[in-house]
């Protein structure tokens, strides 16, 4: 059977739709990326461009423009690529396909608005929310419609997705769902039944209340219908990032997938526990008891299961292609390995990354050792080797060798992306370290003054200076890093040499779906059993907090976003009765 050789020579009009995504996609990281830059050389005193009180519109911008827009449209891009190459089939209807992306498009424009309009005085209009939205940090209602259009847009991605396999499965009766589609179908299952958190929590509570509709809301309550989704959309971000390591690091490796059912029960899994901890994000709420706690911390620790299958799967997947490639040795195989492609070393770099990553979430999942690193700089350290680094290198490694698919291009700077990928290591290296070291000494994340005037911190080796001249130094390197990688981008799209490209095919794992039970491509049982789990984790405490706050709440009076430099101490006064006034409850 002839096949054609790139994706874009098979599906030109699914190859023209995905482009367009990623160049979404790749014009948020470039303003989220530029923030970031802007808040290391704030943060460190090194550079102040701007007052400190628009240091939280920077850094609104920042979460919201990369965790949102920039990995969830790469996301979009990435699972259309592979519903469309592993099921060999366009979409039922391209206009409903283009009809998504318009509602995702829309929302992020309004969202983006209502945060940058937080730098114009003459605009009424700000959303000083940061990244983690909810009350009682109050943004204008324009952000958070924009916000629900943009989730709106993601389920009608969902079920387009949906639709292809359904097609599919009529013309393929008692077949198995390919891979990469059920990767797919899983991880839109998680995201539907954690969504929906988000969802209640804007249009029952927050839009009403920002709207005037509403006294007041409930803040605990708010909180915990935010970090019912917040927890399970960090795996929205990570295991598009899981697709690519699954299917596109054994053929780069030069082998093949090792085992195709375990890579089924991963992503069961995910569906499973994904949403029943969110919990762990308030480990030091008041007004949720810690029985709760506890039984949330006991199902984190169950989580870390598909992850540390993923690191036995993806590594064994590559000393099977580095074997293949004459590699020998316990060890020594790994000098066998493409090292050389930037797409690779990316991806592996990006790995590495996270297992170290992983461990600090082992760390902040422990309900005791949480109360040391909560709302301390250790967190962002986290963030940035996590969603920073797995996610976003993989998604730009991932880039290098699709996108020559997506334009029939070659990809331009080969070398610049191995520079490029290993720079963003080192950056991640220096920053995160600083973050780590700081927040266990108690610097504190959110913040444009960490300084404290006159207070000294206790750093065990090395000192303040230090933690901060990395901090800066490794920001700077990631901002260099991103534009290489913008550059590279920009100019294989416009690269009139097409040859040569690397081959579309995916190798037949080493085990592949038939020695997988059949009961893993089940997904409504899978579904049924995380929505008891939810019901499970949820109900009670759901029903204690209302019991005790209200579903709307006491009034804690307006809470201003916008921080005047007058009016921060009103804030700080305020924060402090709230939290006095919780407590004693
Ligand atoms: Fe987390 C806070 C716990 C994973 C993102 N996390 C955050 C926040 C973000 C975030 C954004 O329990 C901050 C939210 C905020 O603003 O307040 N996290 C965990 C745990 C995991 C975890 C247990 N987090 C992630 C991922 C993220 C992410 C993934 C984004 C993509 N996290 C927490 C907790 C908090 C938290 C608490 C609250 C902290 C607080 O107090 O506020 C686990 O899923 C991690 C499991 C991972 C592993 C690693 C396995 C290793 C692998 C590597 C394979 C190697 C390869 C390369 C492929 C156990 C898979 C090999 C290379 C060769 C060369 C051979
Ligand atoms: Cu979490």
């Amino acid at each position: 059977m002839t096949m054609s050789n790139t994706f874009v020579d098979a599906y030109p009009d699914q190859a023209r739709f995905i482009r367009r995504v990623f160049a979404t996609s790749f014009t948020a990281f470039a303003v989220g990326a530029f923030f970031g830059l802007i808040q290391a050389l704030h943060r460190t005193d090194i550079l102040r461009v701007l007052e400190s009180p628009d240091y939280y519109t920077v850094l609104t911008g920042h979460g919201v423009f990369l965790v949102l827009s920039f990995t969830i449209f790469f996301l979009v891009g990435v699972y259309q690529w592979a519903v469309t190459d592993s099921l060999e089939r366009r979409p039922v209807d391209m206009r409903f396909t283009w009809g998504w992306y318009g509602l995702m498009v829309l929302g992020t424009l309004l969202a983006a608005f209502a945060i940058l309009a937080g730098f114009v005085e003459e605009i009424d209009v700000s959303a000083d929310t940061l990244f983690t939205f909810y009350a009682p940090l109050q943004g204008h209602p324009i952000f958070y419609v924009g916000l629900v259009l943009f989730v709106v847009g993601t389920w009608l991605a969902g079920v387009d997705w949906f639709r292809s396999w359904w097609a599919w499965k009529g013309d393929h009766p008692g077949e198995r769902i390919p891979l990469p589609t059920f990767m797919v179908l899983t991880t839109m299952i998680m995201w539907y039944i954690s969504s929906i958190g988000v969802a209640v929590a804007i249009l029952a509570f927050i839009l009403p209340w920002t709207l005037g509709l509403v006294e007041s809301v409930n803040p605990t309550l708010t909180r915990t219908l935010f970090w019912y989704f917040g927890h399970p959309v960090v795996y929205f971000w990570l295991l598009p990032a899981y697709l690519l390591w699954y299917i596109l690091l054994p053929k780069l490796s030069g082998g093949r997938l090792f085992s195709d059912p375990l890579a089924r029960v991963v992503f069961i899994l995910f569906i499973l526990l994904s949403t029943p901890v969110g919990i762990h994000h308030q480990y030091l709420d008041p007004g949720i008891a810690d029985g709760f706690k506890f039984i949330v911390m006991t199902n984190t620790m169950f989580l870390l299961l598909p992850s540390l299958l993923t690191a036995f799967t993806v590594v064994a997947s590559m000393e099977h292609g580095a074997r293949q490639r004459g590699g020998t040795g316990y060890v020594g195989w790994l000098r066998a390995l493409p090292w050389r492609e930037p797409a690779f070393t990316g991806m592996a770099l990006a790995g590495l990354v996270f297992a170290f990553g992983g461990f600090t979430g082992i760390v902040n999942a422990g309900m005791n050792i949480n109360y040391l690193v909560h709302n301390s700089l250790w967190v962002p350290g986290h963030i940035h080797t996590q969603v920073g680094t797995a996610t976003a290198l993989t998604f730009m490694a991932g880039s290098y060798w699709l996108v020559p698919q997506l334009t029939g291009n070659r990809l331009v700077g080969r070398t610049i992306g191995l520079v490029q990928v290993l720079l963003w290591f080192i950056g991640i290296v220096f920053m995160t370290n600083s973050m780590y070291r700081g927040g266990l000494v108690g610097m504190p994340r959110r913040t444009a003054e960490p300084q404290y005037e006159g207070f000294q911190y206790e750093v065990a080796a090395g000192s303040v200076g230090e933690l901060n001249a990395q901090l800066a130094i490794g920001g700077v390197l990631l901002f260099v890093s991103a534009m290489l990688f913008l550059a590279l981008m920009l100019l294989t799209l416009f690269n009139p040499d097409s040859e040569p490209i690397d081959n579309r095919t995916i190798p037949a794992p080493l085990s592949g779906p038939d020695d997988a039970p059949a009961v893993l491509d089940n997904l409504k049982l899978w579904t049924a059993i995380a929505a008891v789990l939810v019901l499970l984790a949820y109900s009670l405490p759901l029903a204690s907090i209302v019991t005790r706050g209200g579903l709307f709440g006491p009034d804690i009076g307006p809470f201003p976003v916008t921080i005047e430099e007058s009016g921060s101490i009103e804030l700080v006064r305020m924060g402090l009765e709230f939290a006095l006034e919780t407590v004693g409850r």
